[in-house]
């Protein structure tokens, strides 16, 4: 019987940092796993160094459940985005392995094609409202048949969701930025700029929207309602999801549809906005929500309730990520879209993946498993350097949530 004989764990910052666990098993056989966590990068590092690591060795790789169940109840202490993502990477990388043993893509092992491909996502953004005109502009020119809008607001800027550079990358400063945040210039705003995208486009494209945890209920269902002539395709995060039941109170006042999950990382997270019908879209995660295994689960329950999925697919989630998502996104019933934001090149140089876009889709490798090689030599020439995300401050100086 084949036994994990290996399990490293890289921390390196192709384009920016990201955290990669390779097991590797009697057999030489390698799979790969993203356990980065965007600004705690390294809590996870040392999770699965120091407490998951020594428990793999001489495991049976095939036993996918097993292990989970194992590294999930036998932590006792559960859930949390740290120990949901050390177990992800973990299954992630028994799942590339299995493949790889089977000589099939991973789809191939999660029910085969649903689809012929993953519709996906861009992000159009811009520092007025010109700027994100014309970004929404060159996206479609990119094939994209669905684009997030996101736009400063005059005068107060720290708008969530603006690129500055060649990607959109928030984690960009070596101890938080804190942002200035004025929810009442957002709500006068922030309609505006999406009704002026269907004014000068038109509704051919899906137009989605992010409120990125920045409204309460009640300010969350004045905003879905104002702007339901826009047709968004959803508005997403439009409250903070700790309160689950919070979100009966945006149902009551908007048809807009409401897209969470990004930041949640397990299924009784998520439980209550789904079963419901509290939201439309799921956004959980392979990398943040237990892997795979744990996410299929989700994607389940979704499906019951007529919940589509909607994955996070930010830069922040590596291209080891991005393609277990596409092979679960082109099986499952309930696929609803993927976010999608291309990596830069220095990331390329350290993850080679088969992930292709073409027309406004994604397609996973053919290749066994997730497709996906990881060169640790060049990550080498990336060390990693500490980057944490942004903090939001109201105009009186009080923390918000970013
Ligand atoms: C955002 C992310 O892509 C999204 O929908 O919410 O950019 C998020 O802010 C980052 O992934 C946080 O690390
Ligand atoms: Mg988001």
């Amino acid at each position: 019987m084949s036994t994990i004989e290996r399990a490293e764990v890289f921390v390196a910052s192709p384009g920016r940092n990201f955290v990669t666990l390779r097991v590797t098993t009697s057999d030489g056989v390698t799979g790969l796993g993203d356990a980065t966590l965007n600004g705690r990068e390294l809590a996870v590092a040392a999770y699965l160094r120091d407490h998951v690591v020594p428990l793999l060795i001489g495991r049976d790789p095939a036993r996918i459940e097993d292990t989970w169940q194992y590294l999930y109840r036998g932590a006792y202490w559960r859930r949390g985005p740290v120990t949901m993502t050390a177990i992800a990477a973990v299954d992630t990388a028994l799942w590339d392995i299995k493949g790889k043993v089977a000589g099939l893509p991973l789809y191939q092992l999660l029910g085969g094609r649903s689809r012929d491909g993953v519709l996906v996502y861009g992000h159009a953004s811009g520092a007025d409202v010109p700027a994100l005109l014309d970004d929404v502009a060159r996206f479609r020119e990119l094939g994209y048949r669905a684009i997030r809008a996101q736009a400063a607001v005059p005068d107060v800027g720290g708008t969530y969701g603006v690129r500055k550079g060649v990607v959109y990358e928030p984690a960009a400063s070596s101890l938080p930025d804190e942002q200035p945040w004025s929810t009442e210039d957002y709500l006068d705003f922030a309609p505006t700029y999406l009704e002026a995208v269907r004014e000068r486009f038109g509704f051919d494209f899906h137009l989605l929207h992010d409120v990125h945890h920045r409204l309460t209920p009640i300010e969350a269902a004045r905003f879905g309602k104002r702007v339901e002539d826009c047709r968004l395709f959803w508005m997403e995060d439009p409250t903070p999801a700790e309160n689950q039941e919070s979100f009966r109170l945006i149902r009551q006042h908007t048809t807009t549809p409401v897209a969470v999950g990004e930041a949640l990382s397990s299924i009784w997270d998520v439980q209550q906005l789904i079963s419901e019908q509290l939201i439309d879209y799921v956004r959980t995660t392979v990398v943040h929500a237990g892997g795979i295994t744990h996410l299929r689960r989700i994607f389940d329950l979704a499906a019951l309730h007529q919940v589509r999925t909607g994955s996070h697919g930010a830069t922040d989630l590596s291209p080891v990520t991005l393609a277990a998502a596409v092979h679960l996104d082109l099986a499952v019933p309930n696929f609803g879209i993927q976010e999608y934001m291309p990596h830069v090149p220095e990331t390329a140089e350290v993850f080679r993946s088969g992930v292709r876009f073409d027309n406004g889709m994604l397609h996973p490798s053919e290749e066994p498993g997730l497709g996906v090689e990881y060169d640790e030599e060049a990550a080498e020439r990336f060390p990693y350097e500490p980057r944490y995300l942004p903090v939001a401050r109201r105009l009186d100086g009080s923390v918000h949530d970013w």
